[in-house]
């Protein structure tokens, strides 16, 4: 799973890789060379509750893949432009960047902050790529010397999206079936992927509560199904640079309850159905990602293929169980404590030991 920031140059995309993934780019690097991968943690209060019982020699976030794609640029050559296209395509999310914020750099390279537009705009260049792409393959099925069977289906569906397109509405707005993902298979379209909007904004927006736009934006979105945060990526970023503690008092003083990480993971955490369970022991507590409706085996499998193949069973109880009794031995004594077959449904805060043979 990879979350790619897109949108246009200066709204902040590589500032905000920055803040997720804490590393640092070099200096102008993020505008004029390639995409950048890194990944960021998923904050979890769990995990802190899990360590203060477990004292583990070693605490282990979930982590969640992030691409900082640069926006193409009016001078880039066809040859760039298409390998940021590329990376785009094969993202599996995409978070769209948008400039709300003030700033002498970015207002003098790109003008006073449109972010409207620019949120539209985007939104109209998916849509015109994947229409360009939809054109030709229904044009080549037409035109083949060997038709399939399928080929009528194919090109029902085909119009489908593109008559979607036409009235200005995004692919992931559709919601197709699963013989349409079927029929799909192997061909990916831009304004398909989930689709999330960050406005960047600055400090005197996030204390003003304000920003140019906001009304037109948030109805935008939510006709559209797009979910919305903000976000204040620059003063984000240097508090993070900061010592623990006065990270706290700044973050409070901004009057900002979570911080940009926190939001944007929960907000694809929920979109794209996403759960964590835990490991835990003395020696680690882990969180592990999983797609909801994954089973125990393929639970198994996230850790070790040894494990999956060899699976007898989980040994499985509820974080909030644990939470609730204080100990293990009190979720066992309550009656908490399971023993499930490898097609148990994981749920979202299970805490799970796996029996299994090598
Ligand atoms: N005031 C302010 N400036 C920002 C913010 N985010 C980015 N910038 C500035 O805007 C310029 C472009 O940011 P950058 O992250 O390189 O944008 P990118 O082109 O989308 O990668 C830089 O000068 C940043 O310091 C923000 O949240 N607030
Ligand atoms: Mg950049």
């Amino acid at each position: 799973m990879q979350i790619g920031l897109v949108g246009m140059p200066n709204s902040g995309k590589t500032t905000l890789f920055e803040l997720l993934t804490g590393s640092k780019l070099a200096s102008g690097s993020g505008n004029n060379g390639e995409a950048h991968l890194g990944s960021a943690i998923v904050p979890d209060n769990r995990i802190g509750f899990l360590s203060s019982l477990y004292k583990p020699r070693k605490i282990t976030y979930a982590r969640i893949n992030f691409k900082d794609i640069p926006g193409v640029r009016m001078d880039d050559s066809k040859n760039r432009a298409s390998r940021l296209l590329d990376e785009v395509r094969s993202a599996d999310a995409l978070v769209q960047v948008v400039r709300a914020f003030n700033s002498e750099v970015a207002n003098q390279v790109a003008g006073n902050p449109d972010p409207y537009s620019e949120l539209v705009n985007y939104g109209a260049d998916l849509i015109l790529a994947d229409i360009d792409i939809l054109e030709k393959r229904i044009a080549r099925i037409e035109n083949t010397k060997k038709p399939r069977k399928e080929d009528s289906e194919q090109i029902a569906l085909l119009e489908k999206l593109l008559h979607t397109l036409e009235s200005e509405k995004l692919i992931n707005s559709l919601g197709l079936t699963t013989r349409e993902k079927e029929l799909l298979a192997g061909q990916s379209f831009l304004s398909e992927k989930p689709l999330f909007i960050v406005i960047n904004i600055d400090e005197s927006q996030l204390r003003a509560g304000s920003y140019p736009d906001k009304k037109k934006i948030a109805e935008y979105t939510a006709q559209k199904g797009l979910p919305l945060i903000e976000v204040c990526a620059q003063a984000e970023y240097e508090i993070s640079t900061l010592a623990p503690d006065e990270q706290l008092e700044f973050m409070q003083d901004l009057g900002l309850k979570e911080s940009g990480l926190g939001k944007l993971a929960r907000m694809a955490y929920k979109r794209l159905s996403m759960i964590s369970f835990f490991t835990v022991g003395d020696d680690e507590v882990k969180a592990w990602t999983l797609s909801k409706g994954a089973i125990a085996r393929q639970a198994a499998g996230r850790i070790h293929t040894d494990i999956e193949r060899g699976f007898i069973r989980a040994e499985v109880f509820h974080y909030d169980r644990l939470e609730e009794m204080g100990s293990a031995s009190g979720v066992r004594e309550a009656g908490h404590f399971r023993l499930e077959g490898k097609e148990y449904t994981v749920t979202d805060g299970d805490i799970i030991s796996f029996r299994f043979n090598v």
